[in-house]
């Protein structure tokens, strides 16, 4: 028994965004339980649950150490009485009912494998499964047809639903450094999401694009994707078109979530790391791209194309290899073992910001979603300001505030600045 007044109390602030997290977590047994019932309360399409359960899992793990006891959380924010029982549950058994009973629960298994498919969310899943459709095969069989984002969801199910690493995520950056720089010289990219935050695995790897001249990265995604077409590293894409320019909404509405930046969700096929052979010519080791970056078939015969001054690997029976693995994928559903294929599908999300937002976009594109969420609300309801991925308005002042740095915008919402590495809420 640990005596009260020996008892480590801890002091959290309550907005995300005046909080230090790093990706490590000295609380994850419980963070897991609470953000598993995050996650369900998001399945069900209850929001409000899902944020404030989310709330209570982001104050553990800003927690230098880990909770032993319930004295240490008096006086925490965002721990509302259920959140409370479950993490007390845990600290006096070791699991929590509610949790475990959750993960044996059909309906929550099926709404995880089903919105496990890329282009599926919490409803189209809830559909099916008042269908009594609960698995992939159930799917296939069920005769729904499924739209394009969907069937690339299906196809590439087991590849998706893996963690990329780093080192993928550094491969990608690779290959988008390459597509930019010779679609649009002097263009840049940011490496943004989890992996800036320094995660050591992501859903995805996400990128920032940008021209430090004004009005350059105008048209930029559809030749970037061009070129990431033409280099066989596609599996799939969706480009929508930037609408910020064209709105009428005005201040008012630029507190809205969603950003209207050009954006593009893809899945990219990204070669296997092989083992490298000592008979590697002089030249491919150069270029710093060979080591980490392969043609999307490694395999077969190789086309070297020669672009700036390294040389891509394209197999130019990739695209023919792509269209016969999607037949195949037809027919059984994309639910075979995909056996030795020599890559794996990765989602990649790219988007492109004008030069004059680029602080914004950046700092709106990093996360988490919760840090996010949080900047907003402290901007909102503290400082009578509205920021998004595009600019902050001063609601007093009746103008917005310019920014070039990240630093800047901290600055403008009278916040300590925090780097990525502990925007980790
Ligand atoms: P993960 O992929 O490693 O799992 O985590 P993540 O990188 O933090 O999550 P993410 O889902 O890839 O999202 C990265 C950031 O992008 C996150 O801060 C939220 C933000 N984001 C979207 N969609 C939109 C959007 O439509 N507008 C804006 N402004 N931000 C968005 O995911
Ligand atoms: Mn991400
Ligand atoms: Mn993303």
């Amino acid at each position: 028994q640990v005596d009260d007044a020996e008892v480590m109390v801890f002091s959290v602030p309550s907005y995300a965004c005046q909080r230090r997290t790093t990706p490590d977590d000295n609380n994850s047994l419980l963070t897991d339980a609470l953000s598993l019932l995050a996650e369900n309360a998001e399945l069900c399409d209850q929001e409000g649950r899902g944020v404030a359960f989310r709330r209570a899992a982001a104050v553990l793990k800003a927690l230098p150490k880990p909770v032993t006891c319930m004295t240490q959380l008096r006086g925490l924010p965002c721990l509302g009485g259920h959140s409370l029982r479950v993490i007390k549950e845990i600290l006096d058994n070791g699991a929590s009912s509610e949790v475990e009973s959750m993960k044996h629960c059909e309906r929550y298994k099926a709404r995880k494998v089903l919105t496990g498919v890329f282009g599926v969310g919490a409803k189209t899943a809830d559909r099916w499964i008042r269908e009594g459709i609960h698995t992939l095969h159930q799917l296939r069989d069920s005769g729904h047809s499924l739209n394009r984002t969907q069937k690339a969801g299906v196809e590439h199910y087991d590849d998706l639903n893996q963690p990329v690493s780093k080192a993928e995520a550094d491969a990608v950056e690779e290959i988008v450094a390459k597509a930019v720089v010779s679609v649009l010289p002097g263009a840049q990219i940011t490496l943004t999401g989890g992996f800036r935050r320094g995660k050591l695995t992501g859903h995805d790897v996400d990128f920032l694009i940008t021209h430090p001249e004004e009005g350059r990265e105008e048209g930029l995604m559809s030749k970037v994707v061009s070129w990431l077409e033409s280099h066989g590293f596609l599996l799939y894409q969706k480009t929508t078109r930037n609408s910020y320019l064209e709105s009428k909404d005005g201040p008012a509405r630029i507190a809205s979530n969603m950003d209207r930046f050009e954006r593009c969700f893809s899945i990219f096929k990204l070669a296997k790391e092989v083992k490298r052979e000592t008979k590697q010519p002089e030249i491919q080791r150069e270029t710093g791209l060979q080591n980490t970056v392969e043609g999307p078939c490694s395999v077969g015969d190789h086309t070297h194309i020669q672009v700036d001054d390294s040389i891509l690997q394209t197999d130019h029976t990739s695209q023919s290899q792509i269209h016969a693995d999607e037949q195949r994928s037809c027919e059984d559903g994309g639910l075979k073992p995909a056996g030795h294929k020599p890559w794996r599908a990765v989602r990649v999300d790219l988007v492109v910001s004008p030069f004059s937002q680029f602080a914004f976009a950046l700092l709106g594109w990093t996360g988490s979603k919760l840090f996010e969420r949080d900047l907003r609300r402290w901007a909102g309801q503290e400082k009578a300001m509205s920021l998004n991925s595009h600019a902050l308005y001063d609601n007093t002042q009746k103008r917005y505030l310019k920014a070039t740095s990240e630093e800047e915008i901290f600055a403008h919402l009278g916040l300590e600045f925090i780097p990525p590495s502990e925007r980790n809420a």
